[in-house]
């Protein structure tokens, strides 16, 4: 009788013996690096001297007098960064101009010279309060390469950089992350040397000595460079990381500056260290601040691209506001950073994998400790893993009924290291189960986005892995469709096609001038429309029944006919000037006087001209003053018919459309006297003509 009741307590014992957790895979992250990860999205403010004299790297010579901001609010950053849901603000506190945006001991070059608050003002004082009062985390930018110090490239250079560095850690409370630029050396000022000093990346700072300096006053913040320690550059600054994406890195092969920066994009299957990647990306073309770029703020689907392929592949986020010139963020960047915020909490407002039905081909020791609804129970700290040696595994969630989704969310518990190499989610559609995607690492987040599906089951299959997969976190959502309105083009030949930003919008069309609706002309492909007239779009989520904003795209004559003739007829890029893309462009020195002349192939009434400049960001060809003729034969041009300047060009380089009394002629003349640059470059990214 005794005999069964002791195989159970011995059954017993056995069943609650602890199951231990998987061994880690090295390398791992550090207590501060895990707290860095929680951050995911924080905001980079480029503001300093540069903001005044229009530049994006100046050369160290300017008067410290130009800085003088007209209504800086650092509690406007603060609560624009807290409203967008950003964690923490990273200043230039000094960038490569050396100009410092606090009251350095260590240098005239700085806000003390300036009228600024007559000398009394601190920047990074004002920033730093402001983040403690709106929770957020405060960090630094500090310049190595200092193109106003007149020891740089010299060892004593190096006191100087490191008093500053003390400086900043010692005066202004806790800094979560400093950052260090790799761009290091060149052409400078050097206190009036006026001259190009070149320094050995590898060796000239000595980092090791300045990381101490870190680790000594902020122990808590993250150092940040192409070569870490702790955070690294994703190795390009138009917001993106691969899809493979490992944390690690061999970490000693870099340096900030260093030639394999391309490396950085990936990471290292084999990294010796833990470096996570974080992408820093502008919300505008420049880091800095130009009136010119007013225009050219990223647009909501652009940046939840970025958000997409940064934070959904393993990465931190920064964006960087270019503070103006009154020291505030500008309305156009509060407007599109708010609905980026505001798309992102759509995105993931319902998480509908949460406490779903799961189970997995194996668990490991069969132990609720690691069962498959770890994954789904909304707990970053439990996970789902499996027996050692049981890396081909699969994880299912059972919906019961057909769900509609179009985002998968999957986390790995990073304290255990970054493990996964490939893997595959699969949909079971109907009865049917498709392949989602095939995709290789997963890391601290992955985010995969794909078009709507109705699915009643999903399946994770880990196909590779460094060892057991500790998946803590899935998460399945259908995000609503991004409703920007269309873009509408026609080209020289009079093909017109518009384009949507989201798969699976309906696109309605008018050609008449009336607003479109869900009863107007479907668009399906590219068509032909020579006429003069208006086009008029919107896309539709045929799901909801929601619908973008309409565009309005107004044309004139089809330039099929149209030809340059003259001198220019066979420039190089001359085609771009009519193809309906605005971002290709025509352009060229110039000193003299450039006519531009077109054959329109049949006389017209023509009662006015657009022009639209290159859209470049190096150097863009740019028209200041002109002159506009017009002929009939292309022989007698007359008096021109219009002349003056494009006023506001160089700061605001939009279409220009000018009104002419009508004048009938098959030849048009642009003449360019000047340029807006003091390049002297002129060019054109579009042209066209208004008829009666
Ligand atoms: C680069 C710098 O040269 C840019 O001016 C900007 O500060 C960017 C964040 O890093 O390397």
């Amino acid at each position: 009788m005794k005999h069964p009741v002791l195989l159970l307590l011995i059954f017993v014992l056995f069943s609650c013996e602890k199951t231990l957790p998987p061994e880690p895979v090295l390398p791992l992250p550090s207590e501060r690096q895990l707290a860095w990860h929680e951050l995911e999205f924080y905001a980079f403010v480029h503001f300093n001297m540069n903001t005044f004299t229009n530049m994006e790297w100046g050369f160290g010579n300017e008067n410290p007098k130009l800085f003088n901001p007209t209504e800086l609010d650092c509690r406007q950053w603060a609560r624009v960064c807290k409203d967008a849901g950003m964690k923490g603000i990273i200043l230039t506190a000094k960038h490569h101009d050396g100009f410092c945006l606090w009251p350095s001991e260590y240098t005239e070059h700085s806000v003390k010279n300036s009228d600024w608050k007559n000398g009394k003002g601190d920047v990074v004082r004002e920033l730093s309060d402001a983040c403690r009062e709106y929770g957020l985390k405060f960090g630094v930018y500090l310049s190595p390469w200092d193109r106003n110090h007149s020891d740089y490239g010299n060892p004593e250079y190096l006191d100087y950089f490191r008093n500053q560095l003390r400086e900043l850690l010692t005066n202004y409370g806790d800094v979560f992350e400093v950052w260090f630029d790799g761009a290091n050396g060149g052409s400078g000022w050097y206190g009036g040397a006026n001259e190009e000093r070149r320094i050995d990346r590898e060796t000239y700072y000595d980092w090791e000595n300045t990381y101490k300096i870190v680790r000594e006053l902020q122990p808590e913040a993250c150092l940040f460079s192409d070569a870490g320690p702790d955070i690294r550059w994703v190795g390009n600054e138009e917001g993106w990381a691969m899809e493979t994406n490992w944390a690690p890195i061999r970490r000693d092969e870099f340096y900030p500056g260093s030639p394999n920066y391309v490396e950085l994009r990936t990471g290292h299957e084999d990294g010796t260290h833990w470096v996570p990647a974080e992408v820093d990306v502008s919300i505008r073309p420049g880091w800095y601040y130009h009136a010119s770029e007013d225009h050219q703020v990223k647009t909501l689907p652009h940046l939840l691209d970025i958000y997409y392929n940064s934070i959904g592949r393993n990465a931190s986020l920064l964006i960087n506001f270019p503070v103006d010139t009154r020291g505030l963020i500008h309305e156009k960047d509060v407007e599109q950073v708010m609905k980026l915020a505001n798309a992102i909490k759509n995105d993931f407002a319902n998480n509908l994998a949460l406490n779903k039905r799961v189970s997995a081909t194996n668990i490991r020791g069969n132990s609720r400790s690691f069962k498959a609804g770890n994954a789904v129970d909304g707990n970053p700290d439990t996970y789902w893993t499996t027996d050692d040696g049981v890396i081909q595994s699969s994880l299912e969630i059972d919906f019961r009924e057909p769900v509609e989704m179009n985002r998968f969310l999957v986390q790995e518990d990073i304290r255990l290291g970054q493990r996964v190499k490939q893997f595959k989610l699969e949909a079971l559609v109907g009865n049917n189960w498709q392949t989602i995607a095939r995709e290789t690492t997963i890391g601290r987040k992955r985010i995969l986005r794909f078009p709507n599906i109705s699915a009643s089951k999903l399946r994770l299959s880990i196909e590779d892995a460094k060892a057991s997969p500790v998946i803590s976190t899935i998460e399945v959502y259908k995000a609503p469709k991004v409703l920007a309105e269309p873009i509408i083009n026609r080209n020289k030949n009079g093909m017109v096609s518009i384009k949507a930003f989201d798969s699976g919008l309906h696109i309605y069309y008018t050609t008449d001038g009336e607003n479109p609706s869900e009863n107007s002309l479907l668009y399906n492909e590219a068509f032909e429309w020579k006429k003069k007239g208006i086009i008029k779009a919107l896309a539709v989520d045929a799901a909801t029944g929601s619908f973008s904003p309409v565009s309005v795209a107004e044309f004139d004559v089809v330039k099929e006919k149209w030809k340059v003739v003259g001198e220019l007829a066979s420039a190089k890029g001359i085609e771009n000037i009519f193809d309906g893309d605005e971002s290709s462009a025509w352009s060229i020195e110039a000193n003299a006087p450039v006519d531009v002349v077109i054959d329109l192939g049949e006389s017209l009434a023509i009662t006015g001209f657009n022009y639209l400049p290159d859209q470049g960001r190096w150097n863009p060809g740019i028209i200041f003053n002109y002159e506009f003729f017009v002929s009939e034969d292309g022989k007698n041009w007359g008096a021109p018919v219009s002349s003056g300047e494009f006023s506001n060009i160089k700061n605001s380089p939009i279409w220009q459309k000018k009104h002419l009394d009508t004048v009938q002629g098959r030849f048009i003349r642009l003449r360019a006297l000047s340029s807006a640059l003091e390049e002297g470059r002129i060019g054109i990214a579009e042209f066209g003509i208004n008829t009666n």
